[in-house]
């Protein structure tokens, strides 16, 4: 019998992976005889997965002898960081394994499930991700990252007051809301206006610390016109230039610079792709949002607005001669961060 309360804890389970990388969330949970004998889940990127955390588990290993194994995600049949968890689960004696989604990593796609059935353990397969891995499936279905695109802007539609000054336009709950944003990412993009105007950090700021934080990506004409001042220079965190020219200054360890004579945003996140990485979010500023919308790069849409009109002669969000027509997302789901609005939406 497959009982949902099983895989639902298994499910939650995995969400407690927070700084599994570009690795996935993984949970699984072992019955035998309607007792859950344990529970385990991917904890960090490069440790072991989550079916061998939930064996660590047991009292003693001969316990999945004939035991069932609910797991989110199908079980590897490769030798990669670890062993195979597949050959694992059959050396145990496990009986049968209910996996929630088939791994659509072609290193692993659907053989493991063939290594659990070449040793006698009966499969079930439910279809179901429950909402787990978003990045990592769309990343092997497009091979590309899933890109979103982030910014606030007050009610005349402006993102700065004026032309080249930063204006903070949201409160706390928003800000903060905007740090758990970047904190789901693998990447943050701005441009060289927003680098030079801003000098941000594009660190995550909140009280969970992060093994891997995300990479911060800056599109610039050449590198070294960046500041050595500049906060993305601070070693904080990996840094990737994406340049039309090299570097003749010793940058930092973590600081790398991709060299072509012209970034397009289609070539940037070619780049992020070869390199592995799942999820993006594009921040700042005008130019490079309009880009990335013409260039139809703009999967997911979460906006700020804050209650002032701004005047001046400040920048609108997106605004670029590529960016000629309308785009259409979704309706919308809309809530209220103090007095800021937060609209969230999908490329339709
Ligand atoms: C995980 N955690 O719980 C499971 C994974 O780089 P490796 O060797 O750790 O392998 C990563 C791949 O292993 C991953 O893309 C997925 O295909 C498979 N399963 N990975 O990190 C886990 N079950
Ligand atoms: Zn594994």
């Amino acid at each position: 019998m497959i009982e949902s309360k099983y895989f639902q804890m298994a499910v939650a389970a995995a969400k407690r992976g927070t700084d599994t990388w570009t690795n996935p969330q993984v949970g699984a949970v072992i019955v035998k005889d309607q007792q859950v004998l344990s529970v385990g889940y991917h904890h960090q990127y490069g440790q072991h997965h989550a079916e061998i955390d939930a064996l660590a588990q047991l009292d003693d290993i001969s316990q999945a002898k004939g035991a069932t194994m609910y797991v989110t995600l199908e079980p590897c049949s490769h030798y990669g960081k670890t062993p195979p968890c597949a050959k694992r689960l059959a050396e145990v004696g496990i009986a049968r394994v209910i996996i929630g989604q088939l791994d659509p990593n072609p290193i692993v796609s659907g053989k493991g499930v063939a290594m659990l059935k070449s040793h006698g353990i009966k499969v079930d397969i439910l279809d179901d991700s429950q909402g787990l891995n978003r990045a990592y499936n769309y990343y092997y279905q497009h091979q590309r990252p899933l890109i979103t695109l982030k910014y606030a802007m007050s009610l005349d539609g402006k993102i700065n007051g004026a032309q080249r000054k930063r204006t903070l336009l949201t409160e706390t709950a928003a800000q903060q809301d905007a740090q758990q944003l970047r904190r789901q990412q693998q990447a943050i993009l701005v441009g060289e206006h927003t680098l030079t105007i801003d000098d941000p950090r594009l660190t995550v700021r909140t009280s969970l610390p992060m093994a891997f934080p995300p990479i911060r990506a800056a599109v610039v004409h050449h590198v070294d016109d960046v500041d050595v001042n500049s906060h993305l220079f601070d070693q904080s965190a990996p840094t990737w230039f994406f340049s039309e020219t090299m570097s003749a200054r010793k940058l930092p360890e973590n600081v790398h610079v991709f060299v072509k004579a012209n970034w397009t945003p289609a070539a940037v996140v070619q780049s992020l792709a070869n390199h592995g990485i799942q999820s993006l979010l594009v921040e700042g500023g005008s130019r490079l949002q309009a880009d990335f919308i013409a260039a139809d790069l703009v999967d997911e849409l979460v906006v700020y607005v804050a209650p002032t009109i701004l005047g001046g002669d400040g920048l609108p969000a997106a605004v670029g001669q590529a960016l000629s027509g309308p785009t259409h997302f979704e309706t919308p789901t809309i809530s209220m961060l103090g007095p800021d609005i937060r609209i969230q939406t999908k490329r339709v």
